[in-house]
């Protein structure tokens, strides 16, 4: 991997854009405790130089050139290695104001920082081992959590539930490549003999393990990406009042005109700590009206691609319920999905009779976007349908993005392709060479045998600050 450049001194903002009663600039490299001394001043005249570590200190932060006052502040001193990235790191708490927040980064760099980039903080933490590329990612994850599920996920990787899993499959494998490596080498000597039939066991071992792993992929990306779930139905059947219930906002326009909801709006949102992306859509009727058309069309083609259809039905329109013929037309579209009819406004009828075009099997919730009535058996539905087996987030390593996914996938290809080899009794260094390609994918996603161009891009996603 090539070098970082150990000597960078960062600095950057690293509370959100924004006034607010406290912004932070964090300050972290080797000079970081030097360049703090350059703008700081201490009623006492006590340099931090001479400070212990982990210690707070009041006092101003000045211009150097001409020692004006910016702002008082309270400063954070943390020596390496106990910070998040792993240098000496210094925290200015200053008052939250976007001016006063760039005036001091301003005179952080003068005094000799670099502008840190994107995701530079979590890089310098990897790089300096405070944590694997997952940890880091699951730092981002976490900042970016939109439901209950999402922080649990992100905090249990970010403690490292996912690495630690990594790391014994890995030292699993070297053990083992470092075995045949020496009977390949020095078969003169009397080092403990491979045989195919304890290769087949070892790799098998690692294949399970690693299969498991790879089955919690499509919630653990889920969870964070949230369930694509398109809201569906006639006009005036309440999609935007169901919409605005799982937001707790109004967030889209709710009127008694059928056709009201023209343009698709998109929310993730938490209900009842499962990760939905919720969208809501323009009634599905025939139309002549050129904006709402559009609109229709949006809606099928925003149902195409979505995890979840709620096709929602009004419970005070009996036609609604009786409607065979579009019944039918509904169901066809829906059987190569997940789906939950929904019937809605049951708060209007005492009536829960499942409408005779609805197929016994088919999944149907009774519900009141007025009320609110018939959410928690809605969650409680979806969690069975997405996240089974995912509620032991906490107690289960967990794959969490595509690039995990993907690293994870070549994995599992080269493992086979070795215990095909060996139950063929190829040559030995045949199935090194899967072996090898195995650990490598999997150093992927810890980040250890990624080249440095590519954890480049991977903290360009970062934020600003972190
Ligand atoms: N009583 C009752 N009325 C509801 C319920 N849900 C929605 N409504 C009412 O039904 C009407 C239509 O609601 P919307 O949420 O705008 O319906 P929509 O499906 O988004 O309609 P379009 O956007 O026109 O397709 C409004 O007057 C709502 O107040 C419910 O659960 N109970
Ligand atoms: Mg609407």
């Amino acid at each position: 991997m090539e070098l970082y450049d150990q000597d960078r001194t960062i600095a950057a903002i690293a509370t959100a854009p924004g006034t607010g009663g406290i912004g932070i600039v964090r300050i972290s490299g080797p000079k970081a405790v030097e360049i703090a001394d350059a703008v700081f001043r201490k009623p006492s005249g006590k340099k931090l130089a001479s400070a212990k570590t982990h210690t707070i200190h009041y006092g101003h932060v000045v211009d150097p050139a001409s020692d004006a006052m910016i702002d008082q502040v309270l400063v954070m001193l943390m020596r390496a290695p106990h910070t998040y990235t792993g240098a000496d790191t210094v925290e200015i708490q200053c008052h939250g104001g976007p001016f006063v927040e760039q005036k001091i980064l301003e005179t952080v760099v003068s005094a000799g920082a670099a502008p840190a980039d994107r995701g530079e903080f979590s890089k310098q933490a990897f790089l300096n081992g405070k944590m694997d590329l997952s940890q880091a990612e699951a730092v981002m994850d976490l900042i970016a959590a939109t439901s209950e599920m999402s922080r649990r996920a992100s905090i249990e990787q970010l403690a490292g539930r996912l690495a630690q899993e990594i790391e014994n499959q890995c030292s699993l494998l070297l053990d083992l490549t470092t075995l045949i490596e020496a009977n390949i080498d020095y078969p003169e000597y009397d080092i403990e003999e491979v045989t195919y039939e304890r290769l087949i066991r070892e790799v098998s071992k690692v294949l399970e393990g690693l299969r498991e792993l790879y089955r919690t992929s499509d919630s653990g990306i889920r969870m964070h990406q949230g369930v694509k779930t398109v809201i569906l139905g006639r006009p005036n059947v309440g999609k935007s009042s169901l919409m605005n219930r799982i937001l707790g906002k109004e967030r889209a326009i709710v009127t008694d005109i059928a056709g009201t909801t023209r343009d698709v709006i998109e929310e993730n949102v938490d209900l009842d700590g499962v990760p939905l992306r919720l969208i809501d859509t323009a009634g599905l009727r025939q139309t002549s009206d050129a904006v709402e058309k559009i609109g229709v069309d949006l809606a099928r083609k925003a149902a195409e691609g979505a995890d979840l259809v709620l096709w929602i039905l009004d419970a005070s329109v009996p036609e609604d319920l009786d409607s065979s013929a579009e019944a039918a037309e509904m169901l066809d579209f829906l059987k190569e999905k997940q789906y939950i009819i929904l019937i809605n406004k049951n708060d209007l009828t005492d009536a829960r009779v499942r409408p005779a075009a609805i197929p016994a099997e088919a999944p149907l919730l009774w519900i009141s976007a007025r009320t609110g009535d018939g959410m928690q058996e809605l969650s409680a539905k979806i969690r069975e349908m997405f996240f089974r087996g995912a509620i032991q987030a906490d107690s289960q390593p967990m794959i969490t993005n595509v690039r995990q996914k993907d690293a994870l996938r070549r994995a599992l290809e080269a493992l086979e392709s070795a215990l095909e080899a060996a139950k063929s009794n190829l040559p030995e260094d045949v199935i090194m060479i899967d072996l090898t390609n195995a650990y490598d994918a999997l150093g992927e996603i810890s980040g250890k045998t990624l080249k440095s161009d590519v954890i480049d891009e991977i903290f360009k996603r970062f934020c600003l600050g972190k």
